[in-house]
């Protein structure tokens, strides 16, 4: 698998580091998640190298690795650990929400951040008797004891809105009250007042489903594709922060292909904006696009 169908370097050279995690157990309403990692790829083909808010085209800088995918659960965090990950960005294609702690359980080495985009407070313990459902991996997070700040969320069960009131590790932004300018002024300027190892976490579901009616448990209201591309900028460059890497999860392909290019253009976002946090614009051209031949 390629992103915007670039050439692969070694993931020892590489400055991006893709993953696709195909995990799918615990489905609760549309299956398909599997699928999404390979559709988010090929929809990435679609897009320009030029990236428009960045105003640069980073691919020439930067080089990109695609991971063989991954299906099991148990390979996930075994996997990460071997990844040569220094000075380089991962950015994890999903699969299942329930992918993100094991993930973050090799990827982060001290206490972090985490941004944990979501329709869902995804708290519960367990669900459905299974203790990794994608409805567990905010419990999880914060087990491995992060800090969390949820942004976007719009469906709980009561015992979760009790947790998200009382628990000190969680901040909240909940989805209505970011219908306001100053809400989300407010988590944008806690966004550039963070400090330290940050891992963001986009669950799909955070959109409006208007505009991503691919996910397995959609949910009215949900934020806008400009506000979330204020969230990346805002986050991304903050020069007090590491973000030590990013999943994009709970995708299902549908018929349009919207849903697809809506993920594909985020993490296109989030290289271009991580390439420019990092000066590589100053750097020599020697990224994956430098090897493509134009016709
Ligand atoms: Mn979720």
């Amino acid at each position: 698998m390629h992103y915007q169908f670039l050439p692969n370097a070694a993931p020892s050279d590489a400055d991006i580091v893709i993953l696709p995690i195909a995990y799918e157990e615990s489905v609760c309403a549309k299956e398909g998640t599997k699928e999404a990692p390979a559709s988010i790829l090929q929809a990435s083909e679609q897009l320009e190298y030029y990236e428009e808010d960045g105003a640069w085209s980073p691919m020439q800088y930067l080089q990109v690795s695609v991971c063989e995918e991954i299906e099991q659960y148990a390979q996930i965090a075994p996997f990460v650990a071997t990844l040569p990950l220094k000075n380089k960005l991962l950015i994890s294609l999903g699969g299942e929400h329930s992918i993100t702690p094991e993930i973050t359980a090799s990827l982060l080495k001290k206490r972090s951040t985490i941004l944990f985009l979501d329709a869902h407070a995804d708290l519960r313990e367990s669900y459905q008797g299974s203790q990794t459902s994608h409805a567990t991996p905010a419990h999880h997070l914060l087990a491995q004891g992060h800090k969390l700040l949820m942004v976007g969320v719009r469906s709980l069960f009561e015992s979760e809105a009790k947790r998200v009131q009382e628990d000190g590790m969680i901040e909240f932004y909940a989805d209505r009250e970011l219908r306001k300018e100053s809400e989300r002024e407010r988590l944008l300027e806690t966004l550039a007042s963070l400090e330290g190892d940050v891992y963001l976490s986009i669950d799909m579901d955070v959109f409006d489903p208007a505009l991503v009616p691919g996910v397995g448990t959609p949910q009215p209201g949900g934020i806008d594709w400009h506000f979330a591309v204020d969230i990346l900028e805002v986050l991304i460059f903050n020069a007090k922060i590491e973000l030590k890497g990013v999943d994009i999860v709970e995708l299902v392909p549908e018929a349009s292909n919207v849903s697809q290019i809506v993920a594909a253009k985020l993490m296109q976002k989030i290289i271009s904006f991580w390439g420019k946090a990092k000066g590589y614009e100053t750097k020599e051209k020697k990224g994956s696009q430098m090897g493509v031949v134009y016709e």
